[in-house]
């Protein structure tokens, strides 16, 4: 039937125009403790005055791809809404040991090394699905490590914009200038997540940055 043909073929392209008006997806990746869902929780509360998800000093607190849709962002005047992806942190290894140091029970442990290996997975999996990625870094951290590399190379290989953030400024340890040295082609924004400093630096590279969406 033409008429079923062509009804198909205009309501996925008007889908299509949509759908690049109306979201766009934008992840927050990166190692685990860096400070992605402080980062996530801090824009979603300002916008939404909800938060996506729990924050912990022990290393992956976010087991399961967690997110927030229609998330209205509005900076100088401009508004754009995205859907906030807050990811498990990549590592290359999870010792369940490593957890006992936080008191916690060997099978609670055990548990959680299982859940974040799964979750790694998990993260992996969404890269697909993002229109634009925010690599959350601690900058008192080497940021020469596999993970890093391996993170952002792939999202280069599969065009995803990339906005690289060095978290954790507040920190005496903290080194803008390492960060920046280990990755010269982007732009490197130095913000604190917990105390909310140099958010608007952040948002005007986010802006600039989902015109390449
Ligand atoms: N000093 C300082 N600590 C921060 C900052 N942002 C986050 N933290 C702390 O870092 C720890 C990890 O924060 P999360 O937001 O849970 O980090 P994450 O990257 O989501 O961690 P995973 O879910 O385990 O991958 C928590 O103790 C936070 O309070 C920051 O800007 N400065
Ligand atoms: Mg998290």
């Amino acid at each position: 039937m033409p008429v079923k043909i062509f009804r198909n073929f205009f309501s996925r392209i008007f889908s299509n125009i949509f759908k690049n008006k109306k979201e766009v997806k934008l992840g927050f990746y990166g190692p685990p403790n860096v400070g992605k869902t402080s980062l996530a929780n801090r824009i979603c509360k300002d916008f939404t005055g909800e938060e996506i998800g729990s924050v912990s000093k022990i290393p992956h607190e976010t087991r399961n791809v967690q997110f927030k849709e229609k998330v209205e962002i509005e900076y100088k005047g401009k508004k754009m809404t995205f859907k906030l992806v807050d990811t498990p942190g990549i590592a290359t290894k999870i010792d369940y040991e490593d957890f006992l140091k936080y008191k916690m029970k060997k099978g609670d442990a055990k548990s959680r090394a299982k859940e974040a290996t799964q979750g790694i997975i998990e993260s992996i999996k969404w890269l697909d699905d993002m229109d634009m990625v925010v690599v959350v870094l601690d900058s008192t951290e080497n940021p020469y490590n596999q993970v890093n590399i391996t993170i952002i190379g792939n999202l280069v290989a599969r065009k995803i914009p990339v906005l690289i953030v060095a978290n954790k400024i507040d920190l005496k340890k903290a080194d803008m200038k390492k960060i920046e040295a280990a990755f010269p082609e982007y732009e490197v924004i130095g913000i604190s997540a917990r105390y909310g400093e140099n958010l608007e630096e952040f948002y005007e590279s986010l802006f600039k940055l989902s015109k390449k969406v």
